[in-house]
């Protein structure tokens, strides 16, 4: 298999980080992707331009990430990291859909900032900042545990790119809960592996 990616990615981290918290990660090679480029490997594969993708041994193309990361489930001999049904299963992929969000959010005043600073725009960053506060703020209520679903996974790669790309707006003193289940999952090879440089 194959993963388009970006080491800077964190949707794409979190795909690499499940391979590798289910011991499956030998069998993908990682093909460094700049998605904004549109380059016309990554346009066959997704048509929306994203990353990450993965291409599975007969060219089927799998995207996004929350589909890999389930398509990963089905792999290797590790815990499952997601329920396999019910309240404990809506659970997880909740919290993976508000990292995830948070994520989007996150990513898109990345892109913004290169942009002419208009007032629009100013107005377009408060609002993808609003949801990055809010979400953060639920987190913060209620903190995951461990890192043995996917939803732990996507929240510390959310908190991970947060740390990568915005060190200059920090979030641990206002979320002591979310700092500190942070720093006790951090060293796992899944997140120690795959840590944005
Ligand atoms: N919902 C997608 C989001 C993926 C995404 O936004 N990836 C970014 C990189 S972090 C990207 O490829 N952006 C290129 C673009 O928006 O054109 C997923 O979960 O995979």
């Amino acid at each position: 298999m194959r993963l388009l990616t970006s080491p800077a990615s964190p949707f794409a981290r979190k795909a690499l980080a499940c391979a590798i918290a289910r011991g499956v990660e030998g069998g993908i090679e990682p093909v460094p992707t700049n998605a904004m480029a549109s380059e016309p490997a990554l346009l066959a594969a997704n048509p929306l331009s994203k990353i990450p993708v993965l291409i599975l041994d007969d060219g089927t193309a799998v995207f996004d990430s929350p589909v890999i990361c389930e398509l990963l489930d089905t792999m290797g001999d590790a815990p499952p990291l997601m329920p396999a049904a019910g309240p404990a299963r809506l659970a997880v992929a909740m919290r993976q859909a508000l990292a995830d969000g948070i994520m989007d959010a996150a990513v898109a005043r990345r892109l913004q900032a290169a942009l002419p600073q208009d007032e629009g725009r100013q107005a377009f960053d408060a609002r993808q900042k609003g949801a990055v506060t809010r979400g953060l703020a639920v987190l913060e209520a209620a903190p995951p545990e461990g890192l043995e679903d996917v939803g732990a996974i996507a929240v510390a790669c959310a908190l991970g790119y947060l740390d990568y790309r915005f060190p200059q707006e920090p979030w641990r003193e206002a979320h002591p809960r979310l700092a500190a289940w942070l720093a006790t999952v951090e060293a796992r090879p899944a997140l120690a592996r795959t840590r944005p440089e």
